[in-house]
């Protein structure tokens, strides 16, 4: 069983996660109200105030194994939380982004800290019961209130959330059942056979996703039909 480490206020949750790791804590989950300094992936900002469901998973990390797979199972934790509790079909934007009508409604940060004692802290950050947004994600971010015009427990899709998540983690990823992973990822997935644009910081890249190799790479079919994999960046889908 985990134990819920629950905080009016931090700076990262993904940061006081790692402390209590360090200090020896395992099977946790560290929680806060609200965060002044929540983390994207690449340094950005993640917008955290009240209102949002803030959460980070240390995780031992076994030799053999893929941290990506624990993005994908954290995302296949969410949507098939959001789904139980408000109905909602949500969909999954390669490779850590919680879509409802192409706009971000949860993100998720993978971070590995590898040394003698390697260890993966999953971030999971799903906006609730927020009514506005600062002016930069205005238009880009939703929440499941503004969605459905009412307000959410937020504990109550934690757990859902976190038990999900451990099930998932416990059945079939420390059991190295990958394919069954990416089976159920799939199925929430909204990027696979959609025209997109990879951006990286130097240029675009234009194709189609056309899958997931054993690595959680997308398969981007190019133009002249040769197939690349991306590892990681950011995507945007040509609706
Ligand atoms: C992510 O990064 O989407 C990962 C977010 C992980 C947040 C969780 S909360 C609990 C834990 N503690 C932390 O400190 N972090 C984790 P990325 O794909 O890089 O997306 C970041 C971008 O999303 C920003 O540059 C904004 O454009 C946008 N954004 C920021 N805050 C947002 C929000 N609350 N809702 C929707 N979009 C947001």
């Amino acid at each position: 069983m985990h134990k819920v480490f629950h905080f009016k206020s931090l700076p990262s949750t993904q940061d006081k996660a790692k402390e209590l790791y360090k200090k020896g804590l395992s099977n946790i989950v560290v929680a806060a109200d609200f965060q002044t300094k929540g983390k994207g992936r690449f340094n950005r900002k993640w917008h955290s105030g009240k209102g949002g469901l803030w959460l980070s998973i240390p995780l031992k990390l076994k030799n053999k194994e893929k941290p990506q797979y624990l993005t994908f199972i954290a995302a296949i934790s969410v949507v098939e939380s959001i789904k139980k509790i408000s109905k909602l079909k949500t969909s999954i934007k390669w490779p850590n982004d919680i879509l409802y009508n192409k706009k971000k409604l949860c993100g998720i940060l993978t971070k590995g800290i590898f040394g003698k004692d390697s260890f993966v802290i999953v971030g999971i950050g799903l906006n609730v019961n927020q009514t506005k947004f600062p002016n930069e994600i205005r238009n880009t971010a939703t929440s499941l209130r503004m969605i459905k015009h009412r307000f959410f427990s937020i504990k109550s899709l934690m757990n859902e959330i976190i038990n999900n998540f451990f099930f998932l983690y416990h059945d079939y990823y420390t059991k190295n059942e990958l394919n069954h992973i990416t089976k159920l990822w799939k199925k929430h997935c909204g990027t696979i056979g959609k025209d997109i644009i990879v951006v990286t910081s130097t240029k675009k890249i234009y194709g189609k996703a056309v899958g997931i190799d054993n690595n959680c790479s997308l398969l981007l079919k190019l133009k002249s039909k040769r197939i690349i994999r991306i590892a990681e960046g950011d995507i945007k889908i040509r609706y």
